[in-house]
């Protein structure tokens, strides 16, 4: 018997989704879900996760010591965590199925900055590839000298009732155009299925290695293990060798922590800065929210026919666009990035982990980002 959260008139369909997803293995995205479980945002919008904090981001370039600067670049990611792998429980009642973005389509944003965050954050994301879906985005904070550029896909099997997602991508962090930090990203776990109620736990470890020899080691562990609580972790610091002592930090990702001498370190139970969109009419037809407005209606108001309508008539198109391509032996062109076969960033500073894979591809900046309207305060 499936839980209570599935729609009495969804259970079977629920049932068969989970079923052919114990054989399966691949792009999930691509798999037909019942209607309760679909999200009306696109997997293009969750780049913005990385900068619902800008004023800990712009306090990156604020560290006054190589030691400094990688804390920060700690406690911003730490605190990304909440936004990126709970935020849909907040929003929608629990994880969701997001919308599989359409090759080439486009999300902008900006945070206009304040006196606590100093500068613009503009965002800018494409997604670079369909099947398998691979998202590309950077964010610039052009005042503070911060770039962060990256790319994200995901690999995902079925293991004991539970989805497991391995990340693939990683993503950069530059300070003043030269201080690197090579940024990997945790496994996930999404339980809770069986009862309609899907929710994430973060396992396994994802660094943080520093082009000046710092080394964050982030490991992730669910309820029974460091403190019996879900979403617990421990980070260390490492310094590069003959600079110092390891800085400890223990707590919840989701809510807050403290260093091994009690200091606290990160607190993300105060309220978010949600990135800035233009109006849909002012968007551009590939961009996110105005590709899928009519989609995300029917989703939100409950019209599923007219959902999925709307659904079909936007992947008939994508799929007439590749077969016009095929036939006039052309590719789809990238807006704002070109792909590049290994990143000498990933492969350099890999190895201070011992990263697995040692290789990875990224997508670099075109340079091209469009004007983004920075709405007045
Ligand atoms: C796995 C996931 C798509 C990918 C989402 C990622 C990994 C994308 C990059 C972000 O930085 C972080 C992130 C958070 C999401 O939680 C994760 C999604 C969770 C579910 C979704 C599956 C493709 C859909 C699973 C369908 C279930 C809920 C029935």
């Amino acid at each position: 018997q499936v839980g209570e959260a599935v729609p009495a008139s969804q259970r079977g369909s629920w049932t068969s989704f989970l079923k052919s997803m114990t054989s399966f293995s691949g792009d999930l995205s691509s798999m037909t879900a019942p209607p309760f479980i679909l999200s009306p945002v696109s997997l293009t919008e969750f780049p913005a996760y990385w900068c619902e904090r800008p004023e800990l981001f712009a306090a990156i370039a604020d560290g006054k010591t190589e030691e400094d600067r990688a804390q920060a670049v700690l406690r911003w990611f730490i605190s990304t965590l909440k936004g990126q792998y709970t935020s849909r429980n907040e929003s929608m009642g629990s994880e969701k199925k997001p919308l599989n973005p359409v090759l080439g389509e486009l999300f902008y944003g900006v945070w206009p900055g304040s006196k606590a965050s100093p500068g613009v954050t503009t965002l800018l994301v494409e997604q670079v590839s369909h099947h398998p879906p691979i998202t590309a985005y950077r964010i610039e904070n052009k005042e503070k000298g911060l770039v962060l550029t990256g790319h994200s896909a995901q690999r995902t099997s079925f293991s004991a009732g539970s989805i497991v997602v391995r990340q693939v991508g990683h993503a950069v962090l530059t300070i003043g155009g030269s201080e690197e930090y090579l940024i990997t990203l945790p496994r996930l776990r999404i339980d809770g299925l069986w009862y309609g109620s899907p929710y994430i736990e973060l396992c396994e470890t994802s660094y943080i290695a520093a082009s000046t020899g710092y080394l964050s080691t982030i490991e992730y562990k669910g309820k029974g293990y460091f403190s019996g609580k879900s979403h617990s972790f421990k980070a260390t610091l490492a310094p590069p060798s003959g600079k110092g002592q390891p800085t400890a930090v223990e707590g919840l990702w989701h809510v807050s922590s403290k260093t091994s001498k009690g200091v606290p370190f990160h607190d993300v139970t105060t309220p978010k800065e949600e990135v800035t969109v233009a109006d849909i009419q002012e968007q551009e037809p590939f961009e996110s929210r105005r590709l899928w407005s009519a989609v995300a209606k029917g989703i939100r108001s409950g019209d599923f026919e007219t959902a999925s309508k709307e659904k079909t008539i936007i992947e008939n198109e994508q799929r007439q666009r590749r077969r016009d391509e095929a036939a006039a032996g052309t590719k789809w062109e990238l807006k704002h990035f070109k792909h590049i076969d290994s990143d000498p960033v990933y492969e350099r500073l890999g190895k201070l982990f011992k990263a697995n894979p040692p290789t990875e591809d990224f997508y670099e900046f075109l340079g091209n980002a469009p004007e983004i309207k920075v709405p007045a305060a």
